[in-house]
């Protein structure tokens, strides 16, 4: 059997969804794998090292196959970068604020890519995942995902095989796993085994048909590539209580470029002030803060605002990355 058409057994069949912190659980620059939520739409396949494969193949000269000690001879590049489910596609306007920061290490495709010499008509990449079974209560032979092959060449899209300086567990990949920073989670592709360099989209059921959000007043629909600008407030917790005084109110902010500016409201979207934020390291996410005097006893409604370095923002409602609003209640 060709490595390519391995089909693994799959250790777990069907949906896994497995969403473990809230934004006031946050409270760790790094997240640590252990509550880095999983999300397989198919299920979760049994691959070993020894049997794992990658092919990379379409418009090259070169054709490439390459196993996993292969890879870990090729030069090594760690990334740490947001990671954003962007949940259901069957409600892709629903925030979800399932977001974590990681460290991910493993080999540039762009690298791979110039070893294989990609033609000039190619515009996306094709990338599979051993994992399959029923969807939409359709079957699949494997999960397949494509990316702007421009986005490959812009860099830092792993062959990734290590999470925060420890292997995959299966779950997360293993052994090998595609990771596009910047881009939403969906896009990663988990248990990668073939690279298929094409001149178009391709048409499964997880790029062409879901995964595509509308586009506001119009008919049109984008796919979801690229993540928006988002913010979560991490303290003071949703529904939790603080003493009349002064308070930090703090929280992360991030983009698929960097975050300029964050505005915190406390009096339900009233009136906004301007919060520090620290400037982007790599394609981390952002902390920011804002002294807050609370005068009043009683609930009151705080909400956070990103703006990114293209000048997009977060809308108050209607979209995944809707403004986020918790409620606070001031005692004396
Ligand atoms: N092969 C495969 N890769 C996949 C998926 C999948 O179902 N199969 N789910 C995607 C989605 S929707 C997300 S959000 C991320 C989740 O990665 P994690 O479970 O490692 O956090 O994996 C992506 N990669
Ligand atoms: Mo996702």
């Amino acid at each position: 059997m060709a490595p390519n058409e391995l089909k693994p057994a799959m250790s777990i069949e069907g949906l896994v969804r497995e969403y473990k912190l809230e934004p006031h659980h946050m409270t760790a620059r790094l997240t640590p794998a252990t509550d880095l939520f999983v999300l397989a739409h198919l299920g979760i396949p049994e691959v070993t090292k020894e049997d794992w494969r990658l092919v990379i193949d379409g418009l090259v000269d070169n054709p490439l196959e390459i196993g996993f000690e292969e890879l870990l001879r090729c030069p090594k590049r760690v990334v740490e970068t947001v990671h954003q489910c962007a949940g259901s596609p069957m409600n892709p306007t629903a925030p979800t604020r399932q977001i974590a920061n990681v460290k991910w290490a493993g080999v540039d495709l762009r690298d791979l890519f110039s070893e294989a010499g990609v033609h000039s008509n190619a515009t996306h990449v094709w990338a599979y995942g051993l994992d399959h079974g029923k969807f939409a209560g359709e079957d699949q032979d494997f999960y397949l995902k494509d990316v702007p092959f421009s986005r490959v060449q812009a860099g830092d899209v792993l062959i990734a095989y290590e999470l925060n300086d420890e292997p995959f567990s299966a779950k997360h990949g293993f052994p090998v796993r595609l990771v596009v920073p910047g881009y939403f989670g969906t896009n990663s592709v988990k248990w990668l085994n073939r690279l298929h360099v094409a001149d178009g989209r391709a048409s499964s059921i997880f790029t062409t048909r879901f995964y595509n959000d509308p586009v506001p007043e119009s008919d049109a629909t984008k796919p979801v590539w690229e993540i928006a600008p988002e913010s979560v407030i991490v303290a003071p917790a949703s529904d939790g209580e603080v003493k009349v005084g002064e308070t930090e109110i703090w929280g992360w902010a991030w983009s698929s470029c960097e975050v300029e500016g964050v505005e915190v409201s406390t009096d339900g979207g009233l009136t906004w002030n301007q919060a520090d934020i620290e400037p982007r390291s790599h394609r981390s996410w952002q902390r920011f803060s804002l002294r807050w005097l609370a005068r009043q006893a009683g609930t009151h409604e705080l909400l956070s605002k990103a703006t990114d370095a293209q000048g997009q923002t977060q809308p108050l409602d209607g979209a995944r990355n809707a403004v986020y609003v918790i409620s606070v209640t001031v005692i004396d």
